[in-house]
């Protein structure tokens, strides 16, 4: 059944709401997204975006020139109301839902009978219920005139626009309406299979895909930590058993950035920290590394009056701009703080940055003492370990040959 739900107001421009956004405006619906930031309303409305992702700038520029995305700081009536803002945590690692509350509470005054109402924000078990609730203390009758879902964004960044058509989708509703008519707007767009299941499964379905991903990422992480002491290639040994048919180890890397990974295990572990103890031990492991490289780096510099260090990138990962919970980042600072060598900076997908002056990666190279390679960015991968010969290389992703 093909819905008749044609308008769309996206809250949230980010990573998630302004792809979804962009792609929603170029099949055909009529989307208004919503942001606080004034800069970031202004350079959509230009066909401009203030992200780096693949193809992203086309999308957006085809769905404003087309006139069907908007941006606006403010939200407006619509048949369907997309809610990707962000979830964070505070202090303790407690769950942050002040944004999902915000985003509900101005949406609510908007909102008329027969509305779809998708939470795709990550979030704690339990959320999807609480923006119910918050809609039923506006006067809104959750039963039998809005529907509820929550429909948990699954796109890797750097792959976005691929993933948010062809990956499947697990929808959940607040009850079984709910659900079916989330997944009948879902299966609208998506090439992939739309799942149906309660929104408390969809949820814990969210955070139960990145745990796997943090875990099996921090048994790879403790494999360097033993690696190193007993003079074995991390990446020989992580290769050789990945030869095994039901063997699947990840890469190690210098710690786990992002703003999903390394924030969601914990919406788990806050709810259940008694039945979470390999889920929080993943975390500590991978939360441990940054420290570790430091470490790596003040050995080798050791040797040097004030070594010329430098880091071979910010993100926190490979071909992205973005910084968020960034290890490289963690790390570089540091670095700096306690005055280990003069640091010099090199990450090609940005332009400037407050804390650190940038250079160009063969100036990068020419200049260092040690080369500390903290992604894994396509144009390092170019560097070889003959041409570096007279230099101190801690590649910590694994790229030099
Ligand atoms: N990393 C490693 N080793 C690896 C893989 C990743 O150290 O083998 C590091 C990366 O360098 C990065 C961090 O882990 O610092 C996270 O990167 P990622 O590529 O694993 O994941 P994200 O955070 O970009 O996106 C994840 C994805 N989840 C899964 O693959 C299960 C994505 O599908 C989710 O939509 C996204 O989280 C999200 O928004 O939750």
């Amino acid at each position: 059944m093909k819905t008749e739900l044609k308008s769309i107001c996206v809250i949230g421009l980010g990573y998630i709401g302004l792809p979804t956004a962009s792609l929603l405006g170029t099949k055909g619906y009529n989307v208004t997204g919503v942001d606080v930031s004034s800069d970031v309303v202004e350079t959509i409305n230009q066909g401009h975006i203030h992200i780096i992702e693949p193809d992203l700038d086309l999308l957006v520029k085809s769905a404003v020139n087309a006139g069907n995305l908007k941006a606006s700081l403010e939200p407006c009536k619509a048949d369907i109301f997309i809610i990707a803002v962000p979830t964070p945590f505070k202090d303790e690692y407690v769950p942050d839902l002040t944004y999902v509350r915000q985003a509900t509470k101005t949406i609510a005054p908007l909102i008329e009978k027969g509305n779809l109402v998708i939470l795709e924000s990550t979030s704690p078990v339990g959320t999807t219920n609480m923006v119910a609730d918050i809609l039923e203390e506006h006067g809104h009758n959750t039963v039998d005139d809005v529907f509820v879902a929550h429909c948990p964004e699954r796109v890797l960044p750097g792959r976005i626009l691929i993933e948010l058509v062809q990956n499947d989708r697990i929808v959940g509703g607040i009850n079984k309406a709910s659900t079916a008519v989330a997944a009948d707007f879902y299966k609208e767009f998506v090439s992939g299979e739309v799942l149906e299941t309660s929104a408390k499964t969809a949820e814990l379905s969210k955070l139960t895909e990145n745990s796997f991903r943090d875990v099996n990422i921090a048994f790879a992480n403790e494999l360097s930590l033993i690696c190193d002491k007993e003079h074995i290639d991390v990446w020989e040994l992580i290769s050789l058993a990945n030869r095994h048919p039901r063997v699947d180890i990840l890469n190690p890397g210098p710690g786990v950035g992002g703003h999903c990974i390394a924030v969601d295990l914990w919406f788990m572990i806050h709810r259940n920290p008694e039945h979470s103890k390999l889920i929080r031990s993943a975390r500590e492991v991978n939360d441990a590394k940054p420290e570790w490289v430091i470490n790596k780096v003040k050995e080798k510099a050791e040797r040097f009056k004030l070594p010329v260090i430098a880091c071979l990138g910010i993100a926190f990962k490979a071909d992205v701009d973005d910084l968020r919970e960034s290890p490289a980042v963690a790390i570089t600072k540091k670095l700096i703080k306690e005055n280990v060598g003069k640091i010099i900076v090199c990450e090609p997908n940005i332009k400037k940055h407050k804390d650190f002056d940038l250079c160009s990666f063969d100036e990068a190279i020419d200049k260092a003492d040690i080369i500390l390679v903290l992604v894994d960015h396509q144009p390092f991968k170019s560097l070889s370990a003959t041409k570096l010969s007279e230099k101190i290389v801690i590649d910590t992703r694994g790229i030099i040959k």
